[in-house]
C-alpha cells in the first residue's frame, strides 16, 4: 500500500507530466502537449538531434507507463509508478535520463544550480523556490552528476523520508510537503 506522502509525490508527476489533477484521467494528448511545451523551451538552446532524442525518450516513457493505451486515470498512474521494487523499470530509467538531459542545458554531464533554476523557471516555478530546492537536493554541492541524479530520482519515488534530498528533484515540493 502506497503511503499518502508517496502518493502525493507520484500525483505531482501526474500534474507536471500530464497537466492532470488528482482523481482525473490523463490522455496521451495531454502528455504530448506537456512534452511539446518543454521541447519548445529547449529549442532556444538545443539542436534538433537533441530535441529528437528527448521526444523519443518521452514517447517511450508514455508507452511504458500506459502499456500503450491512450489514457490513464490517477489510480492507475499511482499503481504503475509504485512498483514496490528498488530497481527502476525501463521506462522509469528513461524518464530519469530525459529529465537529467533536459536540465543539463550546457551538455557537460552535470546539472549546476544555474541550469536547474533556469529550466524550472522556464516551466513556471519561482527562482527562489527552485534555488532553495537545488541547495537541498545537492546538499550544498555546486553540481549534481548523473550518478547523483539517478540516486535522487529513486529517492523521490521511493523514500518516505520528508527531508530526503531526492524530494526536491522536480524543483518544487509545495504540493506534497
Ligand atoms: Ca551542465
Amino acid at each position: 500500500m502506497v503511503s499518502e506522502f508517496r502518493k502525493k509525490k507520484i500525483l505531482y508527476l501526474f500534474k507536471i507530466m500530464c497537466n492532470a489533477e488528482s482523481n482525473s484521467t490523463a490522455e496521451k494528448k495531454d502528455y504530448d502537449a506537456s512534452v511539446a511545451y518543454i521541447l519548445n523551451i529547449l529549442r532556444k538552446e538545443k539542436n534538433s538531434k537533441f530535441l529528437k532524442d528527448i521526444e523519443e525518450g518521452a514517447a517511450m516513457v508514455w508507452e511504458g507507463l500506459s502499456s500503450g493505451r491512450d489514457k490513464i486515470n490517477a489510480e492507475e498512474w499511482i499503481n504503475v509508478w509504485d512498483t514496490g521494487k528498488s530497481e527502476l523499470l525501463e521506462w522509469q530509467k528513461m524518464h530519469c535520463k530525459v529529465n537529467f538531459l533536459m536540465q543539463d542545458l550546457a551538455g557537460d554531464g552535470v546539472v549546476d544550480e544555474e541550469e536547474f533554476v533556469r529550466f524550472h523557471v522556464a516551466l513556471g516555478m519561482s527562482a527562489e523556490v527552485t534555488k532553495g530546492a537545488f541547495q537541498k537536493m545537492s546538499q550544498g554541492k555546486p553540481k549534481v552528476t548523473w550518478e547523483d541524479f539517478e540516486r535522487l530520482y529513486k529517492e523521490y519515488l521511493q523514500s518516505e523520508d520528508k527531508i530526503a534530498p531526492g524530494n526536491y528533484v522536480f524543483g518544487s515540493t509545495k504540493l506534497f510537503m
